[in-house]
């Protein structure tokens, strides 16, 4: 059957049939993925209004595309203490923030209880806020650095107020690229296992790719398979968020980036491919605000949020520093044709909320 009717009638679609997708023009991957998230959720786009914190920029692991952990090209080292990370949190919540996303690097001095210690003291300070914190692969960097199983650190995470995991240290699933990447970080087996995990203990969590540097249109595919297995099982994932690499202050060498088009086309392969990930998220410090609202025409429903610090993405040389206001965050959505939703970390919508207190 010809590979538009087999999408258009929703049928599971296969890694050949994936990387096909590649080929077709951008209007008919775009038409095909809008129908299905118009389907799934009209205009509306979600976003929340959250905090980013990146608790340290030291880190023992050695990831050849990260400009956000401290060595010879940036050696300005910062290591916030736990009452830092929770005043920063408490900050944020009396601006709104409804979400705390707390990511650092794989700090080699403090142990677990330096990462353990922040969250409770959030959790402490804020009993409501959402804590969306440690990516698989810090969780990966505690097991093997202080002998503890997954389960132990996971266990800990939750008992120190964690509630859903992020998406981030996935980068490609294809070992080979992977081992050029990042040798020795989290393998994607590990990441699985680490997600999967999580998901038995009846937590969420989200899904990243890092794509635009040395993988494939079949290694991008594959990844997306492996995540839409593990989905299957578990159904855990929140979210599928494909980050455009930046290329600056790093140690990879790339010479091509992906155009305008081809990220476009990978937000669309993804919705068609993920038919069982609620939502696509444009993260648009990764893909700039411009190509992250035309995004909501190519299969994404979700633009992340607010952010307010960023500093992983803005490292590496996007615009995305300091986040974004949540008046002109909103008039965007609106502006590019879609309805702004505020929701929580779990993608309820809020219906009595700081967005529909401002508007009236
Ligand atoms: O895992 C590192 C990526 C990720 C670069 O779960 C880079 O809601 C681009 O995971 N260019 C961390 N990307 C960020 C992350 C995330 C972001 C937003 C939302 C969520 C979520 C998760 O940033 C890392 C890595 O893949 N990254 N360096 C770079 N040069």
């Amino acid at each position: 059957m010809n590979l538009i009717d087999k999408v258009r009638q929703g049928d599971r679609l296969t890694q050949a049939d994936g990387e096909a997708l590649y080929d077709l023009d951008l209007m008919t991957l775009g038409e095909l993925a809008d129908a299905i998230r118009r389907d799934k959720y009209g205009t509306k786009t979600y976003f929340n209004i959250n905090r980013h914190i990146n608790p340290t920029n030291v880190c023992a692991d050695t990831c050849k595309f990260c400009a956000y952990s401290a060595s010879r090209k940036n050696p300005h080292q910062y290591t916030m203490t736990p009452d830092e990370v929770a005043a920063i949190a408490v900050e944020a919540h009396e601006r709104g923030a409804k979400e705390v996303h707390i990511v650092s690097a794989h700090n080699p001095t403090g142990g677990v209880e330096w990462y353990m210690d922040a969250f409770a003291k959030v959790r402490a300070a804020l009993p409501e806020i959402h804590i969306k914190a440690m990516t698989a692969a810090e969780v990966d960097y505690l097991s093997r650095t202080y002998g503890l199983s997954y389960d132990e650190v996971l266990d800990r995470m939750i008992e120190s107020g964690v509630d859903s995991m992020p998406g981030g240290g996935a980068e490609i699933f294809d070992e080979k690229v992977r081992e050029y990447l990042c040798k020795g970080k989290v393998t994607s087996d590990q990441w699985i296992d680490i997600h999967r995990k999580w998901h038995q203990r009846g937590r969420q969590s989200n899904a990243t790719m890092l794509f635009g540097h040395v993988e494939t249109r079949a290694h991008r595919v594959d990844h997306m398979l492996r995540l839409r297995a593990l989905q299957d099982e578990t159904g855990g994932f929140n979210a599928f968020i494909p980050l455009v690499y930046q290329k600056e202050n790093n140690f990879l060498r790339v010479t091509e980036f992906p155009t305008g088009q081809e990220i476009l086309k990978t937000y669309a392969i993804s919705r068609i491919l993920l038919d069982n990930i609620p939502h696509i998220k444009a993260y648009w410090a990764s893909a700039t605000i411009g190509l992250a609202l035309i995004a909501q025409e190519f299969g994404c429903d979700d633009m992340d949020g607010t952010i307010e610090k960023e500093s992983i993405q803005s490292a590496a040389g996007a615009e995305s520093a300091s986040g974004m206001d949540m008046e002109s965050f909103v008039a965007l959505i609106k502006n590019a044709g879609f309805t702004p939703v505020e929701r929580d970390s779990l993608y309820r919508e809020l219906k009595d909320d700081f967005y529909h207190r401002t508007n009236k």
